[in-house]
């Protein structure tokens, strides 16, 4: 089995400081909770980054400052921006952050339209997939492809065929989330059998989810995200202090399961970014 890479989603653009106080939004305090999920084990920062009163944007500049200030806390960790932004925002908006020079190792790419609760959409067509995909393969960043549900593999798998999605492919599934795919073991199972045998994958869920799920990863050889933008939460009722507490929860989880823990250039070679 390969060690495992812990992603920390530290910010997301949802999760708010009335939820949990300690969920950053001011570049000091996003540079914070990344070096906290960093010397905790995680080797990729997952990036949604905030104006300093909360407001989720896909600035470049924002993103820019975001990410040298991680840098100069965590020099080696692969910054993994997120191009799916905050609904309602526009592809041109969401896409930003793959323009900075140099550009991202990595980005996200989300592989479908779906609800996201009472009357939220979060729309990616074929097109804007195709669009996104095309643009960071000409950047060579590889994407974590943000499947929410089957048929979002589905869609992968047709725009692979039509040779915009290259391979090998790197899954995350999202489990849990209000109009996608459930959080069982058989969702689980499910997705991870619909997915190239070359590829890798890694997992997260929303709220209690988080750490059934994530165990269940770690223990079928699959990767692990956790952090705020999922699950606020170190065990019920307690909230987390930092994202690192729930990155140490992971390494916890994975010793017991006998899985060592991969650095970020580890990382990078079982990910085929180096
Ligand atoms: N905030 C969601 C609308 C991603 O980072 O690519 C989209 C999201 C997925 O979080
Ligand atoms: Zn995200």
């Amino acid at each position: 089995m390969d060690k495992l890479i812990i992603t920390a989603a530290i910010c997301g653009a949802e999760v708010t400081k009335e939820i949990n106080i300690n969920v950053p939004y001011t570049v000091e305090e996003i540079g914070r909770e990344a070096e906290s999920a960093y010397y905790a084990g995680a080797s990729i920062i997952h990036l949604h980054v905030r104006e300093d009163d909360g407001t989720p944007t896909q600035d470049i500049k924002r993103f820019k400052v975001c990410t040298e200030e991680i840098k100069k806390r965590c020099p080696d960790v692969i910054i993994q921006p997120s191009t799916g932004g905050a609904i309602g925002m526009t592809n041109k908006e969401r896409l930003q952050p793959i323009y900075l020079d140099p550009p991202p190792e990595m980005a996200t790419l989300d592989c479908g339209t779906m609800n996201f609760g009472g009357d939220e959409i979060f729309i990616n067509t074929e097109n804007t997939i195709i669009y996104f995909a095309e643009e960071m393969n000409r950047l060579g960043i590889k994407y974590e492809l943000e499947c929410f549900d089957k048929g979002m593999i589905d869609m992968v798998m047709r725009l692979h065929d039509k040779g915009y999605i290259k391979t090998p492919m790197h899954f995350n599934f999202v489990l849990g989330v209000v109009g996608g795919i459930g959080a069982t073991a058989r969702d689980i199972e499910f997705l991870i059998g619909s997915i190239p045998k070359d590829s890798t994958y890694t997992v997260c869920a929303i709220g209690k989810h988080e750490f059934p799920m994530v165990s269940l990863s770690i223990k079928k050889g699959g990767h692990a995200r956790v952090g705020f933008e999922d699950n606020v939460y170190l065990s019920k009722g307690v909230l987390a202090k930092s994202n690192g507490e729930l990155v140490e929860k992971v390494v916890r989880i994975a010793n017991e399961f006998g899985r060592d823990i991969a650095s970020p250039n580890e990382a990078r070679k079982i990910l085929s970014i180096l």
